[in-house]
């Protein structure tokens, strides 16, 4: 019995040694220093030797524009995939840039306008895309197949398209607002004095006045953009507010006859109000299209392939125009998306009026300028 003790005594010491070393060799037990928080935690766990199985997360984390996504959508990937979707919303480009720039960690899937991805690209923001995960890219429409901001589509999938424009109160105008002018000729402008707003949104605020001046809406030239924002400072005793989420409600609710805005916001509320209209400026204006990305930080790559993949279906991307009264550049949707959509020449405008739209650009040097320029306009007097 006191041999078989020891050796036991013997066993338990060479077992402990083993363990010592163990630890010590991993450099001391875990110690959770500055812990992630949020959904970003999961990736923390102990370098795996062999690759797992891909596995789906309980929950992906989506920051979109809002009423970008019909609700539906997310209800049916959650019944199928077991995957809860949670949805914070932005009201610009550069809100998300500056969120994701601060440390944002937690967001599986972003949708960044065109412009926005190419700089985001460039800061090294962006995951590129697996394609064994997403086999209905397929789907996408060749013409938005190799768009310029990202070639090949190597970080992002093209969501949906639009332009920026007038909503109105079809009550109120006898011919449609078919101009900037509405909105910037003092003596037009001022007749709807505190009746409209302008997009909260430095790019398309400021592009709005240079095309009503005559430039490009990504001109680079500092005396053009202290014209456009000597207007907009002009202008904001006339505006309403600012305003990139509610626009097309204020016309709705009478507070506003007119907003500067983008179409498919304005179409959805048309679809409830019927007083409502919307008008591309003969001038030009800007077409965008926004796009689904990943973060390089996403917690959950797989599942955000996933789930883009899953919004390429033919019907949920059908849904998701039919919802949002945006044009979708997927090919495959086009017969499931609503005639009345489909045949709206101001949602897919006829070449004579795409000839004139203008895709906002990365202006690179010239992006302190407008941010400055736009502080300022938001700072001036009313
Ligand atoms: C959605 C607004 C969309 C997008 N409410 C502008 N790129």
């Amino acid at each position: 019995m006191k041999g078989f003790t020891w050796r036991m005594v013997v066993i338990c010491l060479i077992l402990g040694g083993l363990v010592v070393l163990v630890i010590a060799c991993r450099g001391g037990p875990v110690q959770p220093t500055s812990a992630p928080t949020g959904p970003a935690a999961e990736v923390t766990a102990t370098p795996v030797v062999k690759p797992e199985e891909p596995k789906l997360a309980e929950v992906l984390h989506v920051y979109n524009w809002s009423e970008y996504i019909e609700p539906q959508v997310y209800k049916d990937f959650e019944a199928e995939f077991g995957v809860r979707v949670i949805e914070d919303t932005f009201a610009s480009n550069e809100e998300l840039l500056a969120k994701l720039q601060a440390g944002a960690t937690g967001y599986d899937v972003i949708v960044p306008s065109d412009y926005m991805v190419k700089i985001m690209i460039a800061q090294g923001l962006l995951a590129e895309l697996n394609y064994e995960n997403l086999p209905n890219i397929v789907n996408i429409d060749p013409k938005f197949a190799d768009p310029p901001y990202d070639p090949g589509m190597v970080h992002c999938v093209p969501y949906l398209w639009g332009t920026t424009g007038i909503g109105y109160n079809t009550e109120v105008f006898e011919e449609p607002p078919d101009s900037w002018a509405y909105l910037f000729d003092p003596e037009i402008a001022a007749q709807y004095a505190g009746k409209f707003t302008m997009l909260n949104d430095s790019r398309e605020s400021i592009g709005a006045a240079l095309k009503y001046l005559g430039y490009s809406l990504n001109s680079t030239s500092e005396e053009e953009l202290m014209k456009a924002r000597d207007l907009l400072i002009q202008q904001k005793q006339w505006v309403y507010a600012y305003d990139s989420e509610q626009f097309e409600d204020l016309i709705s609710a009478d507070e506003t006859v007119m907003a500067h805005g983008w179409s498919g916001d304005i179409f959805m509320a048309a679809a409830e109000d019927e007083r409502i209209w919307y008008a591309i400026p003969k001038e030009g204006s800007t077409i965008w299209a926004d796009n689904l990305c990943i973060p390089k930080t996403a917690p959950n790559k797989y599942t955000a392939e996933v789930f883009i993949n899953y919004l390429l279906r033919p019907e949920v991307a059908a849904a998701n125009s039919n919802f949002t009264w945006y044009a979708s550049p997927n090919a495959a949707a086009t017969e499931f998306i609503d005639p009345e959509i489909l045949n709206e020449p101001a949602i897919y405008p006829p070449p004579e009026v795409m000839a004139k739209l203008e895709w906002i650009e990365d202006v690179g040097e010239a992006t302190p300028l407008y941010e400055r320029f736009w502080t300022e306009v938001k700072a001036a007097g009313p």
